[in-house]
């Protein structure tokens, strides 16, 4: 009997002619015979699909490099197809679903000529998971399909758990000819089906990630009852073994990956990685919000990533099992044969060539590696991974985090005084831009929840969302605001970061559990610098006052900006963030 599946596949290769299908077991065998036919490939970029590293120092470790415009996602290129334009908002790009159809199908007719089509059968979320989805994904470029079983839970028995069923996720995706004209990334929340041509680029390419996790599943959360949301899930262990799960929500390349593995600067705290990009929040029956991590794997940010900065992620990179680790756009040290990038531990290696190929000293003043350049590796090899990580129901969730990167005007640390509240002070949010997507960097933009790139319906139907969830919890966790980014006269952050955060995570854990006091202010709860422990730190008063003062002006002249964000939604808006605002914009005086 031929299933809804099968029939679906054939009529993706009739229209985008590969010369095979080959589908997937995902396999450590099958991985290893991808790279191999990945080191032997030409790939567009003139380099082979795959290079093998030093195996002595990165075990089962490949470098892939990608076509120079190819780097980052492409928010500009990326559309939310819901037949009502409304419905997707104006924080999306919208088209028609019937002429995005249309457009694609021109796009792709003949694209995998000459190429393997792979089916990639796979689960995110752990299969005995009521939360799980059967996912598959359809590809034409094997650097994709070893990143996608890094990523996912890729194996055959997805296929027979879809068996006659018309409803699982689907995804078609083709580097094309990697031609920026011809580069889309389309979402068809109605059908779960995401449709990407022409880039190879995590985000735009891993289509279980991004484009399904978030701004799919948001859209089936908010048909279901739950949140899909930008989030590292982590548990921290204080010193008497007790172990709190939060979880953080900051931008693209503002410091999930480094927050979710930190290793404590405190004595006798820990911290346990659950996940570093996506949660997914469902309400438990004992009236708790419960997170589960869908993926099973890091996408994370190269530069700036040492045994200073994130030892656990040093260690994941290096441990080597069968799951390959990729390293994609960083430099190469070529005497060695190792990856490099910008932070990295030691002096600078003699003899490197930048993510293009060319040769490179810092001399030349450009940056060797791709400032969005990025590994790929198992959760299995970092150390920290929390035992519960595999737990199908996921772990209870007693603080949620929202962050952004401000080198200006916002404190380290801020709590919402209500659920009301903090959903405004999740709303409200802005984060300066970063090298994760094409666009200008370093301007404030307003990045509700860390979502604005990911919600895959109206932000305004989102917040409502939120009320929503807010008001069926029994027991909802307390909401912060960090900023981890402020800086000095000078320009140099004020506050040390990394394993010092657990500082601050302290405190927020110390909240949760209604151990400490806090002072309210026009913008919500701020700590009593006695709660925070800063001992070994030498923060000067002036920038003490920048950390943990409050800036009216300039947060005046923040809610200005703020108000022309939410007026973008209209009569769409729910009254209560309206509400809040007010509130705090009466509290901070001035016109
Ligand atoms: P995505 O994978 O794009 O979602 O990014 P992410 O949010 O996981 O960011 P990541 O942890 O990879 O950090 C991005 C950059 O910020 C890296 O270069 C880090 O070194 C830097 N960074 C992370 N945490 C801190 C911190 O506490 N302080 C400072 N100053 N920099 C940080
Ligand atoms: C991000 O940009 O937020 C990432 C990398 O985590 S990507 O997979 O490209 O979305
Ligand atoms: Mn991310």
């Amino acid at each position: 009997m031929t299933t809804p599946l099968q029939i679906w596949v054939e009529e993706q290769a009739k229209l985008t002619k590969p010369d095979k299908v080959y589908w997937c077991d995902g396999s450590e065998e099958e991985a290893h015979r991808l790279i191999e036919i990945g080191m032997k490939e030409e790939s567009i970029a003139g380099t082979p699909i795959f290079r093998e590293l030093n195996q002595k120092t990165f075990p089962n470790s490949y470098y892939h490099r990608s076509h120079p415009t190819d780097v980052a996602r492409t928010e500009h290129l990326t559309f939310v197809c819901h037949p009502d334009k409304e419905t997707a908002g104006p924080n999306n790009n919208w088209m028609d679903p019937d002429e995005a159809k249309e457009k694609m199908r021109g796009i792709s007719d003949g694209c995998m000529r000459g190429k393997t089509m792979y089916v990639l059968p796979y689960m995110m979320g752990h299969p005995q998971s009521p939360y799980a989805k059967a996912c598959v994904q359809l590809t034409d470029v094997s650097y994709v399909a070893i990143s996608m079983r890094i990523m996912t839970r890729m194996t055959r028995d997805v296929i027979d758990k879809i068996g006659s069923r018309e409803d699982f996720v689907k995804g078609l995706h083709s580097v094309g000819d990697f031609d920026p004209n011809k580069r889309f990334i389309m979402h068809f929340p109605e059908e779960n089906f995401v449709w990407s041509v022409g880039s190879g680029y995590g985000g735009n390419a891993l289509l279980g990630k991004k484009c399904f996790s978030l701004r799919i599943a948001s859209y089936l959360g908010l048909r279901e009852g739950w949140l899909a949301e930008h989030m590292v899930i982590m548990g921290i262990q204080d010193p008497r073994g007790d172990t709190t799960y939060i979880t953080a929500a900051l931008p693209s390349a503002c410091g999930k990956t480094n927050l979710a593995m930190l290793e404590s600067a405190l004595p006798g705290y820990k911290v346990w990685t659950i996940g570093d990009d996506i949660a997914w929040l469902n309400i438990g029956a004992d009236g708790r919000l419960w997170a589960i991590n869908p993926e099973t794997g890091f996408f994370g940010v190269a530069p700036g990533t040492s045994m200073k900065t994130n030892p656990n992620m040093m260690r994941t990179l290096k441990k080597g099992t069968f799951y390959p680790t990729l390293f994609t756009n960083t430099a190469l040290n070529t005497d060695t044969n190792e990856p490099w990038w910008e932070g990295m531990d030691g002096a600078e290696p003699k003899n490197l060539v930048d993510w293009q190929g060319n040769k490179w000293d810092s001399s030349m003043g450009t940056k060797a590696a791709q400032p969005n350049s990025r590994f790929t590796a198992s959760t299995s090899q970092c150390p920290a991974l929390s035992p519960e990580f595999n737990n199908p129901k996921g772990v209870p969730i007693s603080a949620i985090i929202f962050g952004g990167k401000r080198t200006q005007v916002k404190p380290l640390v801020v709590e919402g005084s209500s659920w009301q509240n903090s959903v405004f002070l999740g709303a409200r949010m802005g984060s300066e831009t970063t090298a994760a997507a094409i666009h200008q960097e370093d301007v404030v933009r307003r990045d509700p929840m860390a979502m604005l790139p990911f919600c895959g319906y109206n932000m305004a139907d989102y917040f409502g969302h939120w009320f929503n969830i807010g008001k069926r919890l029994k027991r909802p966790p307390k909401i912060f605001s960090i900023n981890w980014f402020r800086t000095d006269d000078k320009g140099n952050y004020i506050w040390p970061g990394f394993g010092e955060n657990i500082r601050v995570l302290k405190w927020i854990v110390d909240r949760a559990h209604n151990k400490v006091g806090a002072k309210e202010t026009p913008i919500g709860l701020m700590p009593h610098l006695k709660d925070l422990d800063l001992s070994g730190l030498s923060i000067k008063k002036e920038n003490l006052e920048k950390l943990f003062g409050l800036d009216v002006k300039g947060w005046q002249r923040e809610a200005e900006d703020i108000k022309v964000f939410f007026e973008k939604f209209g009569d769409r808006m729910p009254k209560e963030i309206w509400e809040e605002f007010y509130k705090m914009k009466a509290k901070l005086g001035g016109s």
